[in-house]
Order: structure tokens, then sequence, then C-alpha cells
């Protein structure tokens, strides 16, 4: 499905995360790829993991601190001089302060909501900047978002707020890049045990909930996540721009959560 595709993927951090779980997807399927590390800290174990692919020895590790713009410029001039053009680029990457997500919504500090939408929405902006003149035969951005961004998830407090201004960041650099052929799209998984949610509070009892409420009655892999990004940046999706993909076991759909089959009865 990817062969003779080049992609670059954006928030490796460890072997649970669904950065890697795309890069394994899209690798298995014949892509070359681009993985980038945070901090030097990172690199050892960023380029452990990309000799586990199965051309791991092809596969560039490359340096991103994705808030200093230098970073990303010498990343695509390192990611230039390798291959010259490029197919697709993953940005899986979010932060906030952990203290904001536990801290009712209201007291959200104007420093921590600036951090937050900074790395986990602006940074697909210069992104695509960067990269756009890089598909001269078009191609296919692809960001990682999640429900909170659309409605109200405990706990996701500003976190929601930069998954919708990263959702519609989408559907802008869509429209922008449209025309050169480039696609712009979103997966929003559900819950996923990676170390992103890690440290959540409840975090167990929200994999419990989904795994009661959706259509499908379980959670969602990591792996089934990266089958799906390796759809959205293959040529089987050449028709789908500026949209969000949900790959959750059907959790979004529902409207009224009570549970009508769960074995005891009513919850
Ligand atoms: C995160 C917070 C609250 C509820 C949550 C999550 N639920 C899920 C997540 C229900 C699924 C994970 N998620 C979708 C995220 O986007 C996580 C973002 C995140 C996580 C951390 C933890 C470590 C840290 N900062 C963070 N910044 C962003 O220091």
């Amino acid at each position: 499905m990817l062969q003779g595709k080049k992609g670059l993927i954006l928030g490796v951090a460890n072997k649970r995360s669904l950065a890697w779980a795309i890069a394994r997807a899209c690798s298995t399927r014949g892509a070359k790829l681009a993985l980038t590390y945070q901090n030097p800290r990172f690199e050892e174990g960023t380029r452990e993991l990309a000799m586990s692919l199965p051309h791991g020895g092809d596969v560039l590790v490359l340096p991103c601190e994705i808030t200093q713009p230098a970073e990303i410029e010498s990343l695509a001039r390192a990611v230039k001089a390798k291959w010259d053009t490029i197919d697709f680029v993953v940005h899986s990457i979010a932060f906030a302060n952990p203290e904001e997500l536990r801290r009712p919504f209201r007291e959200t500090s104007k420093e921590g909501f600036q951090v937050a939408l900074e790395i986990s929405a602006y940074s697909l902006i210069p992104l695509a900047k960067a990269f756009a003149p890089m598909m001269p035969q078009g191609g296919s951005m692809l960001a990682l978002s999640y429900l909170g961004g659309e409605r109200v998830v405990p706990n996701y407090n500003l976190m929601g707020v930069a998954k919708a201004a990263l959702d519609s960041t989408v559907r802008y650099l869509a429209n922008d890049l449209g025309s050169a052929g480039i696609r712009v799209n979103s997966v929003s998984p559900g819950p996923v045990r990676t170390i992103s949610a890690q440290a959540i509070s409840d975090f167990g009892k929200m994999l419990e909930h989904v795994e009661m409420v959706a259509p499908l009655r379980r959670n969602v892999t990591a792996d089934e996540v990266g089958d799906v990004c390796a759809f959205m940046v293959s040529d089987m999706s050449r028709a789908i721009t500026g949209q969000q993909i949900h790959v959750d076991c059907g959790y979004s759909i529902m409207g009224v959560t009570t549970v009508a089959d769960a074995p005891g009865g009513k919850s």
C-alpha cells in the first residue's frame, strides 16, 4: 500500500507511543520512514526502535523540538538532502502541563494555555509550511486528535481546547494546500494506554466505560490506530481531506451512554 512512499513521523517517545504503532503500520506496508525525537536524551531509544522496523537500517532518525522554528527548518533541510521529496507527514505530538489537567478548568493559566496550544495545535502550521514545498506531486499530512476537542471529557481541560484548535487548523490547512494536491486530515483514536495517558486519574475507569458503551464493546488498540493512519497517508484515501476519522470502536456516535446489556444489568 505504501511501496515507494517516504514519510516523516513526529512523536515517537517509546514503544507504547501511537506514533510508534503508526511507524510499524507504515513500514510494514513498504514506506521509507524518518522518525524524530524531541530531546537528545531520547535519541538512543528512538534509534533502537527504528532498528527493529522491517528496513530499520534505512530509517532516518533526526532531532526536532517542535517549539524551535530553527529545528523544524533543519529537519526539513535534512529530509530534503536525503530524499528530495516526501509523501506524508504524521504529527503525533501533544503536551500540557500535567497540573492543568488536574485543576478545575476555570483555573487554567495563561502560560499553561499558551504552551498546550503552541505544542499541540500551532506546531502543525510551521510543519506544513516546511514540508509542503517537498510535496511537488501532492501528499498527505495527518494529525492525531481526540474526542475531547469536540465534546467535554473529564480532566481533558485545556487539551480539549488545543484539540479543537488542531481540528480547525487541519481544515484550514486542507483548504490552503488542497490546490497543491496535499491532503490534511486527523485521526481521533479512543483511549489507549500510552505515556500520554499515564498519570491521568481514572484512566482505567475511562477504558472500562468505553468497553461497556462503545458499539463494538471494546477499546481500540494502538495497532488498529496505526492501520487507519497507514490508510490515511496512502493513495487509498486520495479523495479524503479536511476530515477527522474516529477510530474508537464507535464510541463517539453514542448519545445516551447508559448500559443496556451489561452483565448484571443496568449501570
Ligand atoms: C488526557 C487527559 C485527561 C483525560 C484523557 C487524556 N483521556 C485521554 C487522554 C480520557 C484518552 C490522552 N490524550 C488523548 C491526550 O491527548 C493526552 C495529552 C497529554 C497528556 C499528558 C500527560 C503527561 C504530561 N502532559 C500531558 N500533556 C498532554 O505531562
